[in-house]
Protein backbone atom coordinates (compact mmCIF):
# COMPACT_ATOMS: atom_id res chain seq x y z
CA UNK A 1 0.00 0.00 0.00
CA UNK A 2 1.16 3.39 -0.95
CA UNK A 3 3.02 5.34 2.25
CA UNK A 4 1.09 7.98 3.10
CA UNK A 5 4.48 10.29 4.42
CA UNK A 6 7.33 8.83 2.39
CA UNK A 7 8.69 11.46 1.16
CA UNK A 8 10.42 11.64 5.19
CA UNK A 9 13.41 8.62 4.11
CA UNK A 10 14.32 11.94 1.28
CA UNK A 11 14.49 14.66 4.42
CA UNK A 12 17.89 16.50 5.03
CA UNK A 13 19.06 15.36 8.60
CA UNK A 14 20.18 19.46 9.29
CA UNK A 15 18.94 22.27 8.40
CA UNK A 16 20.81 25.82 8.23
CA UNK A 17 19.10 29.20 9.26
CA UNK A 18 20.06 32.50 9.50
CA UNK A 19 23.67 31.01 10.04
CA UNK A 20 23.11 28.15 12.62
CA UNK A 21 22.54 24.80 11.45
CA UNK A 22 19.85 22.63 13.61
CA UNK A 23 19.20 19.16 13.23
CA UNK A 24 15.66 17.78 11.93
CA UNK A 25 13.33 15.39 13.21
CA UNK A 26 9.52 14.43 12.86
CA UNK A 27 8.82 17.83 13.87
CA UNK A 28 10.57 19.40 11.07
CA UNK A 29 7.73 21.36 8.94
CA UNK A 30 9.44 24.69 7.69
CA UNK A 31 9.38 25.03 3.77
CA UNK A 32 11.78 26.72 1.81
CA UNK A 33 8.47 29.04 0.94
CA UNK A 34 8.87 29.92 4.83
CA UNK A 35 12.76 30.11 5.03
CA UNK A 36 12.55 32.47 1.96
CA UNK A 37 10.99 35.53 4.42
CA UNK A 38 13.45 35.04 7.28
CA UNK A 39 15.84 37.99 6.82
CA UNK A 40 13.55 40.05 4.94
CA UNK A 41 12.46 42.57 7.97
CA UNK A 42 10.49 44.84 6.86
CA UNK A 43 9.72 46.38 9.64
CA UNK A 44 13.27 47.49 9.51
CA UNK A 45 13.18 48.66 5.81
CA UNK A 46 12.51 52.66 6.79
CA UNK A 47 9.91 54.03 3.76
CA UNK A 48 7.98 50.28 4.33
CA UNK A 49 4.68 50.65 5.62
CA UNK A 50 5.29 48.03 7.93
CA UNK A 51 7.89 50.39 9.62
CA UNK A 52 6.30 53.81 8.85
CA UNK A 53 3.82 52.14 11.40
CA UNK A 54 6.06 50.34 13.62
CA UNK A 55 7.75 54.35 14.14
CA UNK A 56 4.44 55.84 14.91
CA UNK A 57 3.45 53.19 17.66
CA UNK A 58 7.07 53.80 19.01
CA UNK A 59 7.09 57.24 19.60
CA UNK A 60 4.00 56.93 21.44
CA UNK A 61 6.42 54.51 23.97
CA UNK A 62 9.50 56.57 24.27
CA UNK A 63 12.86 55.48 25.80
CA UNK A 64 13.92 55.57 28.49
CA UNK A 65 11.27 54.54 29.58
CA UNK A 66 10.27 51.95 27.16
CA UNK A 67 13.67 49.60 25.63
CA UNK A 68 12.94 48.87 21.51
CA UNK A 69 14.07 45.62 20.26
CA UNK A 70 14.07 45.07 16.80
CA UNK A 71 16.62 42.87 16.40
CA UNK A 72 15.71 39.41 17.88
CA UNK A 73 15.90 36.45 16.28
CA UNK A 74 12.61 34.66 14.98
CA UNK A 75 14.03 31.29 15.66
CA UNK A 76 13.15 30.37 19.20
CA UNK A 77 12.17 27.31 21.68
CA UNK A 78 9.56 25.71 21.94
CA UNK A 79 9.94 27.18 25.95
CA UNK A 80 10.22 30.49 24.71
CA UNK A 81 7.25 30.23 22.62
CA UNK A 82 4.67 28.43 24.92
CA UNK A 83 5.96 27.07 28.17
CA UNK A 84 7.49 30.32 29.55
CA UNK A 85 4.00 31.64 28.87
CA UNK A 86 2.06 29.02 30.70
CA UNK A 87 0.49 27.42 27.63
CA UNK A 88 -0.80 24.48 28.59
CA UNK A 89 0.92 21.10 27.03
CA UNK A 90 -2.76 20.21 25.19
CA UNK A 91 -2.96 23.93 23.73
CA UNK A 92 -3.96 23.79 19.93
CA UNK A 93 -1.25 26.57 19.11
CA UNK A 94 1.01 23.79 19.83
CA UNK A 95 0.73 21.79 17.01
CA UNK A 96 2.39 20.97 14.19
CA UNK A 97 -0.40 22.02 11.99
CA UNK A 98 -0.45 25.80 12.97
CA UNK A 99 2.99 26.12 14.21
CA UNK A 100 6.60 26.03 11.84
CA UNK A 101 8.84 23.54 13.44
CA UNK A 102 12.37 23.23 13.01
CA UNK A 103 12.71 20.34 15.51
CA UNK A 104 11.05 19.11 18.57
CA UNK A 105 12.48 21.84 20.39
CA UNK A 106 12.61 24.91 17.90
CA UNK A 107 9.72 26.99 16.32
CA UNK A 108 9.78 30.12 14.03
CA UNK A 109 7.86 32.33 16.89
CA UNK A 110 4.14 33.06 16.23
CA UNK A 111 4.06 35.63 18.48
CA UNK A 112 6.03 38.04 19.61
CA UNK A 113 5.29 37.16 23.23
CA UNK A 114 7.76 34.40 23.00
CA UNK A 115 10.36 37.22 24.03
CA UNK A 116 8.23 38.39 27.69
CA UNK A 117 10.12 36.41 29.92
CA UNK A 118 13.84 37.07 28.26
CA UNK A 119 13.20 40.52 28.37
CA UNK A 120 11.36 40.86 31.86
CA UNK A 121 14.47 38.92 32.93
CA UNK A 122 16.79 41.92 31.57
CA UNK A 123 14.59 43.85 33.49
CA UNK A 124 16.62 47.17 32.33
CA UNK A 125 13.51 49.56 32.03
CA UNK A 126 10.15 49.92 33.47
CA UNK A 127 8.95 49.25 29.99
CA UNK A 128 9.72 47.41 26.63
CA UNK A 129 8.92 47.36 23.13
CA UNK A 130 9.33 44.48 20.77
CA UNK A 131 8.97 44.31 17.06
CA UNK A 132 9.24 41.40 14.77
CA UNK A 133 8.13 38.98 11.51
CA UNK A 134 6.02 36.07 13.65
CA UNK A 135 4.68 32.77 11.95
CA UNK A 136 1.70 30.76 11.34
CA UNK A 137 0.47 28.23 9.50
CA UNK A 138 -2.89 29.31 8.50
CA UNK A 139 -5.51 29.87 5.98
CA UNK A 140 -4.85 31.75 2.55
CA UNK A 141 -6.46 35.31 2.10
CA UNK A 142 -6.01 39.13 1.57
CA UNK A 143 -5.75 39.41 5.22
CA UNK A 144 -4.04 36.16 5.98
CA UNK A 145 -0.38 35.55 5.04
CA UNK A 146 1.90 32.75 6.97
CA UNK A 147 4.25 35.93 7.76
CA UNK A 148 3.36 38.82 9.18
CA UNK A 149 4.36 41.27 12.12
CA UNK A 150 3.80 41.78 15.76
CA UNK A 151 4.76 44.33 18.27
CA UNK A 152 4.40 43.53 21.88
CA UNK A 153 5.02 46.05 24.65
CA UNK A 154 5.26 45.59 28.32
CA UNK A 155 5.25 48.20 31.18
CA UNK A 156 5.80 47.44 34.75
CA UNK A 157 6.44 48.65 38.58
CA UNK A 158 7.43 47.47 41.63
CA UNK A 159 4.81 48.21 44.04
CA UNK A 160 7.09 48.47 46.90
CA UNK A 161 8.64 51.68 45.61
CA UNK A 162 5.26 53.31 43.29
CA UNK A 163 1.95 54.02 44.81
CA UNK A 164 -0.73 53.03 42.94
CA UNK A 165 -1.60 56.71 43.16
CA UNK A 166 1.46 57.43 41.38
CA UNK A 167 0.25 55.28 38.31
CA UNK A 168 -3.13 56.32 38.45
CA UNK A 169 -1.51 60.04 38.16
CA UNK A 170 0.59 58.76 34.65
CA UNK A 171 -3.04 57.51 33.78
CA UNK A 172 -4.73 60.94 33.80
CA UNK A 173 -2.30 62.36 31.98
CA UNK A 174 -2.33 59.75 29.41
CA UNK A 175 -6.69 60.15 29.71
CA UNK A 176 -6.06 64.26 28.86
CA UNK A 177 -4.63 63.14 25.55
CA UNK A 178 -7.60 61.03 24.44
CA UNK A 179 -10.44 63.00 25.64
CA UNK A 180 -12.04 63.25 21.86
CA UNK A 181 -12.16 59.45 21.84
CA UNK A 182 -14.68 57.75 22.44
CA UNK A 183 -14.16 54.71 24.70
CA UNK A 184 -17.48 51.81 25.22
CA UNK A 185 -15.55 49.08 27.50
CA UNK A 186 -18.21 46.30 27.61
CA UNK A 187 -17.13 44.56 30.37
CA UNK A 188 -16.40 45.20 34.21
CA UNK A 189 -12.88 45.37 35.43
CA UNK A 190 -13.06 41.68 36.27
CA UNK A 191 -14.67 38.32 35.64
CA UNK A 192 -15.18 35.47 38.19
CA UNK A 193 -14.79 32.48 35.65
CA UNK A 194 -13.33 34.02 32.64
CA UNK A 195 -10.76 36.77 33.20
CA UNK A 196 -10.34 36.62 37.05
CA UNK A 197 -8.08 39.21 39.13
CA UNK A 198 -4.90 37.14 40.43
CA UNK A 199 -4.40 36.34 43.53
CA UNK A 200 -1.30 38.31 44.08
CA UNK A 201 -2.81 41.35 42.77
CA UNK A 202 -4.80 43.68 45.03
CA UNK A 203 -8.03 44.51 42.89
CA UNK A 204 -6.34 48.42 43.47
CA UNK A 205 -3.50 48.12 42.02
CA UNK A 206 -4.74 45.36 39.05
CA UNK A 207 -7.83 48.49 38.56
CA UNK A 208 -4.85 51.01 38.29
CA UNK A 209 -2.48 48.97 36.07
CA UNK A 210 -5.40 47.85 33.51
CA UNK A 211 -6.27 51.70 33.24
CA UNK A 212 -3.03 52.48 32.53
CA UNK A 213 -2.88 49.68 29.73
CA UNK A 214 -5.99 50.98 27.98
CA UNK A 215 -5.78 54.75 28.23
CA UNK A 216 -1.98 53.44 26.62
CA UNK A 217 -3.32 51.84 23.56
CA UNK A 218 -6.23 54.48 23.49
CA UNK A 219 -4.06 57.36 22.82
CA UNK A 220 -1.97 55.38 19.90
CA UNK A 221 -5.07 54.14 18.50
CA UNK A 222 -6.06 57.81 18.47
CA UNK A 223 -2.56 58.99 17.11
CA UNK A 224 -2.23 57.05 14.25
CA UNK A 225 -6.21 56.69 13.46
CA UNK A 226 -6.58 60.81 12.95
CA UNK A 227 -3.02 60.84 11.21
CA UNK A 228 -4.95 58.54 8.75
CA UNK A 229 -5.95 60.30 5.41
CA UNK A 230 -9.59 60.52 6.01
CA UNK A 231 -10.70 57.64 3.34
CA UNK A 232 -14.34 59.47 3.45
CA UNK A 233 -13.04 62.35 1.53
CA UNK A 234 -12.04 60.31 -1.83
CA UNK A 235 -13.35 63.44 -3.59
CA UNK A 236 -10.58 65.55 -2.58
CA UNK A 237 -8.13 63.15 -2.34
CA UNK A 238 -6.16 64.30 -6.01
CA UNK A 239 -5.82 67.84 -4.24
CA UNK A 240 -2.53 68.28 -2.45
CA UNK A 241 -3.31 71.21 -0.34
CA UNK A 242 -5.56 69.66 2.28
CA UNK A 243 -6.06 72.95 4.11
CA UNK A 244 -7.67 74.21 1.18
CA UNK A 245 -11.42 75.64 2.47
CA UNK A 246 -13.27 74.32 -0.73
CA UNK A 247 -13.71 70.83 1.02
CA UNK A 248 -15.73 72.98 3.43
CA UNK A 249 -18.84 71.34 2.30
CA UNK A 250 -17.57 67.79 3.24
CA UNK A 251 -18.72 67.07 6.67
CA UNK A 252 -16.37 66.98 9.65
CA UNK A 253 -15.44 63.45 10.24
CA UNK A 254 -17.34 61.70 13.39
CA UNK A 255 -15.33 60.91 16.29
CA UNK A 256 -12.86 58.01 16.33
CA UNK A 257 -14.65 54.87 18.56
CA UNK A 258 -12.96 52.29 20.06
CA UNK A 259 -14.52 49.75 22.50
CA UNK A 260 -12.68 47.05 24.64
CA UNK A 261 -14.11 43.39 24.72
CA UNK A 262 -12.97 40.37 27.28
CA UNK A 263 -10.40 38.34 25.59
CA UNK A 264 -8.30 35.00 27.01
CA UNK A 265 -4.64 34.17 26.64
CA UNK A 266 -2.31 32.27 29.08
CA UNK A 267 0.13 34.75 29.73
CA UNK A 268 -2.26 37.20 30.84
CA UNK A 269 -5.61 38.12 33.33
CA UNK A 270 -7.94 39.43 33.09
CA UNK A 271 -7.08 39.66 29.16
CA UNK A 272 -8.69 42.03 26.67
CA UNK A 273 -9.03 42.86 22.97
CA UNK A 274 -8.81 46.27 21.49
CA UNK A 275 -11.55 47.05 18.58
CA UNK A 276 -11.68 50.19 16.44
CA UNK A 277 -14.89 51.15 14.78
CA UNK A 278 -13.64 52.14 10.72
CA UNK A 279 -15.32 51.91 7.91
CA UNK A 280 -18.72 50.73 8.91
CA UNK A 281 -17.32 47.73 10.94
CA UNK A 282 -15.48 46.53 13.92
CA UNK A 283 -12.07 45.87 13.69
CA UNK A 284 -9.44 43.97 16.16
CA UNK A 285 -5.94 45.44 16.86
CA UNK A 286 -4.52 43.66 19.76
CA UNK A 287 -4.98 41.17 22.76
CA UNK A 288 -3.18 42.88 26.21
CA UNK A 289 -3.60 42.27 30.01
CA UNK A 290 -2.38 41.90 32.87
CA UNK A 291 0.99 39.84 32.97
CA UNK A 292 0.45 36.62 34.76
CA UNK A 293 2.68 36.87 38.17
CA UNK A 294 4.65 33.29 37.75
CA UNK A 295 6.10 34.85 34.76
CA UNK A 296 7.33 37.70 36.38
CA UNK A 297 8.87 34.91 39.20
CA UNK A 298 10.10 33.05 36.84
CA UNK A 299 12.33 36.74 35.24
CA UNK A 300 13.59 36.85 38.77
CA UNK A 301 11.16 39.95 39.69
CA UNK A 302 10.11 41.33 43.26
CA UNK A 303 6.90 39.31 44.31
CA UNK A 304 5.65 43.12 44.84
CA UNK A 305 6.46 43.67 40.45
CA UNK A 306 3.05 44.16 38.45
CA UNK A 307 2.75 44.62 34.78
CA UNK A 308 0.88 44.92 31.60
CA UNK A 309 1.60 43.29 28.28
CA UNK A 310 0.33 44.39 24.92
CA UNK A 311 0.32 42.37 21.26
CA UNK A 312 -0.94 43.99 18.18
CA UNK A 313 -0.94 42.85 14.74
CA UNK A 314 1.41 45.31 12.37
CA UNK A 315 -0.60 44.68 9.03
CA UNK A 316 -3.66 45.01 10.31
CA UNK A 317 -2.90 48.46 10.86
CA UNK A 318 -0.95 49.07 8.24
CA UNK A 319 -3.66 48.10 5.71
CA UNK A 320 -6.16 50.18 7.39
CA UNK A 321 -3.94 53.27 7.82
CA UNK A 322 -2.36 52.92 4.30
CA UNK A 323 -5.37 51.63 2.46
CA UNK A 324 -3.92 48.77 1.38
CA UNK A 325 -6.24 45.64 0.25
CA UNK A 326 -4.35 42.62 0.13
CA UNK A 327 -1.77 41.32 2.58
CA UNK A 328 0.82 40.02 -0.20
CA UNK A 329 1.30 43.62 -1.48
CA UNK A 330 3.44 44.53 1.32
CA UNK A 331 6.25 41.93 0.06
CA UNK A 332 6.34 43.27 -3.49
CA UNK A 333 9.07 44.34 -4.83
CA UNK A 334 7.28 46.19 -7.57
CA UNK A 335 7.88 49.73 -7.63
CA UNK A 336 4.46 50.75 -8.15
CA UNK A 337 4.05 49.53 -4.44
CA UNK A 338 7.37 50.53 -2.74
CA UNK A 339 7.61 53.91 -4.48
CA UNK A 340 4.69 54.65 -2.84
CA UNK A 341 5.82 55.44 0.37
CA UNK A 342 7.75 58.40 2.67
CA UNK A 343 9.34 57.66 5.80
CA UNK A 344 7.23 58.86 9.01
CA UNK A 345 4.14 59.90 6.79
CA UNK A 346 0.93 58.07 6.74
CA UNK A 347 -0.30 58.25 2.62
CA UNK A 348 -2.77 56.75 1.20
CA UNK A 349 -2.18 54.08 -1.14
CA UNK A 350 -3.04 54.36 -4.63
CA UNK A 351 -4.05 50.97 -5.86
CA UNK A 352 -2.58 50.06 -9.44
CA UNK A 353 -4.60 48.34 -12.31
CA UNK A 354 -4.66 44.67 -11.12
CA UNK A 355 -4.29 41.72 -12.96
CA UNK A 356 -6.93 39.43 -14.39
CA UNK A 357 -7.13 36.27 -12.04
CA UNK A 358 -8.29 32.74 -12.84
CA UNK A 359 -10.74 30.30 -11.05
CA UNK A 360 -9.31 26.41 -10.72
CA UNK A 361 -11.05 23.77 -8.63
CA UNK A 362 -9.47 20.61 -7.19
CA UNK A 363 -11.87 18.03 -6.07
CA UNK A 364 -10.29 14.96 -4.39
CA UNK A 365 -11.27 11.66 -1.61
CA UNK A 366 -9.23 12.05 1.32
CA UNK A 367 -7.04 9.33 2.68
CA UNK A 368 -8.96 7.09 5.29
CA UNK A 369 -12.49 5.73 4.77
CA UNK A 370 -13.19 2.12 5.48
CA UNK A 371 -11.45 0.74 2.25
CA UNK A 372 -8.11 1.45 3.94
CA UNK A 373 -8.77 1.62 7.43
CA UNK A 374 -6.51 -1.47 8.24
CA UNK A 375 -3.01 0.28 6.96
CA UNK A 376 -3.71 3.39 9.10
CA UNK A 377 -1.26 3.98 12.00
CA UNK A 378 -1.69 6.32 15.13
CA UNK A 379 -3.24 9.37 14.21
CA UNK A 380 -4.55 8.65 10.92
CA UNK A 381 -6.45 5.75 12.74
CA UNK A 382 -10.72 6.15 13.84
CA UNK A 383 -13.46 5.70 12.34
CA UNK A 384 -12.45 6.55 9.02
CA UNK A 385 -11.76 9.92 9.75
CA UNK A 386 -8.60 11.55 7.49
CA UNK A 387 -6.09 13.06 10.15
CA UNK A 388 -5.18 15.52 7.17
CA UNK A 389 -5.36 19.10 8.34
CA UNK A 390 -6.70 21.86 6.59
CA UNK A 391 -3.72 23.82 7.24
CA UNK A 392 -1.97 20.64 5.62
CA UNK A 393 -3.87 21.24 2.76
CA UNK A 394 -3.43 25.25 2.76
CA UNK A 395 0.52 24.68 3.27
CA UNK A 396 1.01 22.50 0.06
CA UNK A 397 -1.25 24.96 -2.25
CA UNK A 398 1.19 28.01 -0.65
CA UNK A 399 4.63 25.62 -1.24
CA UNK A 400 3.26 25.10 -5.19
CA UNK A 401 1.82 28.27 -5.84
CA UNK A 402 3.81 31.39 -3.94
CA UNK A 403 2.26 34.24 -4.19
CA UNK A 404 0.58 33.67 -7.54
CA UNK A 405 -2.40 31.82 -5.09
CA UNK A 406 -4.69 34.92 -4.05
CA UNK A 407 -7.20 32.50 -1.38
CA UNK A 408 -8.48 29.00 -1.71
CA UNK A 409 -11.81 28.46 -0.72
CA UNK A 410 -13.49 25.69 0.50
CA UNK A 411 -16.12 25.01 -1.69
CA UNK A 412 -17.53 21.73 -1.02
CA UNK A 413 -17.28 18.44 1.41
CA UNK A 414 -19.62 15.22 1.95
CA UNK A 415 -18.76 11.97 2.98
CA UNK A 416 -19.72 9.37 0.83
CA UNK A 417 -22.61 7.27 2.49
CA UNK A 418 -21.20 3.68 1.51
CA UNK A 419 -17.83 4.22 1.26
CA UNK A 420 -17.89 6.40 4.25
CA UNK A 421 -14.60 8.24 2.10
CA UNK A 422 -14.42 12.15 2.57
CA UNK A 423 -14.35 14.11 -0.70
CA UNK A 424 -13.70 17.97 -0.34
CA UNK A 425 -13.50 20.58 -3.06
CA UNK A 426 -11.43 23.59 -2.85
CA UNK A 427 -11.58 26.52 -5.49
CA UNK A 428 -7.94 28.19 -5.74
CA UNK A 429 -7.47 31.60 -6.99
CA UNK A 430 -5.12 32.37 -8.44
CA UNK A 431 -3.27 35.96 -9.92
CA UNK A 432 -0.30 37.63 -9.81
CA UNK A 433 -0.03 41.21 -8.50
CA UNK A 434 2.98 41.83 -11.17
CA UNK A 435 1.53 40.39 -14.68
CA UNK A 436 -1.38 38.26 -16.23
CA UNK A 437 -0.88 34.97 -15.68
CA UNK A 438 -1.10 32.70 -19.03
CA UNK A 439 -3.43 29.54 -18.65
CA UNK A 440 -0.81 27.38 -20.02
CA UNK A 441 1.19 28.69 -16.77
CA UNK A 442 -2.03 28.22 -14.35
CA UNK A 443 -2.82 24.91 -15.69
CA UNK A 444 0.87 23.71 -15.21
CA UNK A 445 0.81 24.96 -11.71
CA UNK A 446 -2.69 23.03 -11.02
CA UNK A 447 -1.64 20.16 -12.35
CA UNK A 448 1.14 19.93 -10.19
CA UNK A 449 -0.67 20.84 -6.76
CA UNK A 450 -2.78 17.99 -8.05
CA UNK A 451 0.20 15.77 -8.09
CA UNK A 452 2.08 17.02 -4.66
CA UNK A 453 -1.21 16.87 -3.24
CA UNK A 454 -1.23 13.40 -4.19
CA UNK A 455 2.20 12.90 -2.95
CA UNK A 456 1.94 14.18 0.52
CA UNK A 457 -1.25 13.84 1.50
CA UNK A 458 -2.55 10.24 -0.16
CA UNK A 459 -6.02 12.22 -1.62
CA UNK A 460 -7.18 10.86 -4.66
CA UNK A 461 -7.87 13.50 -7.39
CA UNK A 462 -11.37 13.14 -8.87
C1 LIG B 1 -1.35 37.11 20.33
O1 LIG B 1 -0.55 36.82 19.45
C2 LIG B 1 -0.89 37.46 21.72
N1 LIG B 1 0.51 37.13 21.85
C3 LIG B 1 -1.17 38.94 21.99
C4 LIG B 1 -0.91 39.35 23.42
C5 LIG B 1 0.32 39.86 23.81
C6 LIG B 1 -1.93 39.21 24.38
C7 LIG B 1 0.54 40.25 25.14
C8 LIG B 1 -1.71 39.58 25.70
C9 LIG B 1 -0.48 40.10 26.08
P1 LIG B 1 -3.40 37.10 18.69
O2 LIG B 1 -3.15 35.77 18.11
O3 LIG B 1 -4.81 37.52 18.88
O4 LIG B 1 -2.69 37.25 20.13
O5 LIG B 1 -2.68 38.17 17.78
C10 LIG B 1 -2.54 39.51 18.18
C11 LIG B 1 -2.82 40.44 17.01
O6 LIG B 1 -2.02 40.07 15.89
C12 LIG B 1 -4.26 40.38 16.51
O7 LIG B 1 -5.09 41.22 17.27
C13 LIG B 1 -4.10 40.86 15.09
O8 LIG B 1 -3.98 42.27 15.02
C14 LIG B 1 -2.76 40.28 14.70
N2 LIG B 1 -2.91 39.01 13.95
C15 LIG B 1 -3.20 37.78 14.45
N3 LIG B 1 -3.25 36.87 13.47
C16 LIG B 1 -2.98 37.54 12.31
C17 LIG B 1 -2.86 37.15 10.93
N4 LIG B 1 -3.00 35.86 10.54
N5 LIG B 1 -2.58 38.10 10.02
C18 LIG B 1 -2.40 39.38 10.40
N6 LIG B 1 -2.50 39.82 11.67
C19 LIG B 1 -2.77 38.91 12.62
MG1 LIG C 1 -6.86 37.61 18.65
Amino acid sequence: TLRRFNSSSATPTTISLLGRTYPTDGWTNITPSITAHLSQNLHLQPSHPISITRSLIESRFPSPTYTHHNHLSPIVTTAQNFDSLGFPSDHPGRARSDTYYINAGHVLRTHTSAHQLDLFKANHAPGFLVSADVYRRDAIDRSHYPVFHQMEGARGWDLAKTSVAEINDETEYLASLTASLQVEDLHPPFHEQTNPLQPQHSSEAAAAVAAHLKRSLESVVLALFTSAPNPDADADADSPSSSSSSSSSSTPAPPLKVRWVEAYFPFTSPSWELEVFWRGSWLELLGCGIVQHPILTAANLPSSHISWAFGVGLERIAMVLFGIPDIRLFWSTDDRFTAQFIQGEVTRFIEFSKFPGTLRDIAFWLPGGVEDGEDTGGANSGAGGPAVHENDIMEIIRNVGGDLVEDVLLKDQFTHPKTKRASRCYRVHYRSLERTLTSEEVNAKHAELEKALKEALGVEIR
